[in-house]
């Protein structure tokens, strides 16, 4: 096979057979686009959905589970199916910049979708919380990056207001095209298994994801493209469960940086997604976490963020609660590489190091 028809997918939503275009020509039908909106796009989405037998395994009762690996996508995590239809629509209102409040990956991503579309990005983050690769795609992007003296939930008060008072676009996820562009994570679900799974495992911050994926179930299932709901396992960083917890978190704490949010500014929509899906919110603790980033790299070969693992932490703690047969989808939001710091402290690795420049010291490090 050439390399040109590998890279060859069928168009999702219309059966046509094309080189992937990105999400919003794939699904422009579902979403809120016309002739005159200019799309900027890095061809993210299409992430493959990958069966993880040894997490399956641990569960048993004929459960098959798969993750839907989020971290491919172009900046290395989900919000680019957010931003791309973010940032075409600021476009098309004539926006010249964009604001956000961000603990990594949504930096990066405005960042890489507002240069791309020929705009300007200013971010704020929590200085010395967020981690190395997500700041360095911002930087290198070239946004502006101002790291505030406090959390996410400062640095997001004061965009919102910068957005009121000032001619620029907010790119958090309150901006409703954010949601629009991520609930086609859910139709690409739906597209693979050829129905909705049983449980949708999925980790909460801000609880955006949580919110578009259930809009994108409840769509799909409208137009008859699945026979069924998924319910919403929603799951937060024990340092940091405001929504488990029903309560704002003054000062979140966990391992996973990307959700150290105290006060999501979609509450009421993940409450609702819990409650209609008939699913639960649970807290998973950095131990948990660091458990299921470390399984899901040494035994399936996919490494995720920390703040992604959580779902596959969330999973196990249920283990005893899942009907027999079920389909399961993990999301990984974000790729490991975005934060080495965490894996370079956190592996089982036989790590030697500094050994003689020699062969037999070699051969004799390595046990022939
Ligand atoms: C890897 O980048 O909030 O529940 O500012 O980066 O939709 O907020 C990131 C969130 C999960 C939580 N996994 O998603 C930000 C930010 C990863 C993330 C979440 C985030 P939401």
């Amino acid at each position: 096979m050439s390399l040109i028809n590998k890279l060859i997918r069928p168009f999702a939503a219309t059966g046509s057979q094309c080189i992937w275009p990105g999400l919003i020509e794939a699904y422009r039908p579902f979403l809120p686009v016309s002739e005159k909106t200019p799309v900027i796009t890095l061809q993210e989405g299409a992430t493959p959905l990958i069966p993880v037998q040894s997490i399956a395994n641990r569960i048993g009762r004929g459960v098959k589970v798969f993750v839907k690996y989020d971290g491919l996508n172009p900046t290395g995590s989900f919000k680019d199916r957010g931003m791309t239809m973010a940032l075409s629509k600021a476009k098309e209102e004539n926006s010249e910049a964009v604001i956000c409040a961000s603990t990594g990956n949504t930096s990066a991503s405005a960042a890489a979708y507002a240069k791309r579309g020929g705009m300007k990005a200013f971010v704020l983050i929590p200085d010395g919380y967020v981690a190395q690769g997500k700041l360095a795609q911002a930087l290198v992007y070239g946004a502006e990056v101002i790291s505030i003296k406090g959390n996410f939930d400062a640095a997001l008060e004061i965009v919102q207001k910068m957005s009121d008072q000032y001619p620029i676009t907010l790119v958090n996820s309150v901006n409703p095209y954010r949601l629009q562009g991520q609930k086609t994570a859910a139709f690409e679900i739906i597209d693979s298994l050829g129905d909705a799974p049983d449980w949708l495992c999925i980790p909460m911050g801000n609880a955006g994801n949580i919110s578009a994926y259930w809009m994108g179930f409840k769509e799909y299932f409208k137009h008859k493209k699945a026979k069924k709901l998924p319910k919403m396992m929603g799951f937060q960083a024990s340092g940091s469960a405001p929504l488990v917890q029903n309560k704002i978190i003054k000062e979140p704490e966990t391992i996973a940086t990307a959700i150290r949010i105290g006060n999501p500014v979609n509450r009421e929509k993940a409450i609702n997604a819990k409650i209609e899906s008939k699913g639960e919110f649970l807290a998973v603790t950095d131990e948990e976490i660091v458990e299921a980033y470390k399984m899901l790299a040494s035994k399936e070969g996919i490494f995720c963020e920390p703040a992604s693992a959580a779902s596959v932490a969330g999973l196990l703690k249920r283990k005893d609660n899942i009907p027999l047969n079920s389909t399961i989808v993990c999301v990984l939001t974000g790729n490991g590489l975005k934060d080495p710091d965490c894996a370079i402290s956190n592996n089982d690795a036989v790590f030697h190091i500094k050994v003689e420049n020699n062969l037999d010291v070699v051969a004799k490090t390595m046990g022939f």
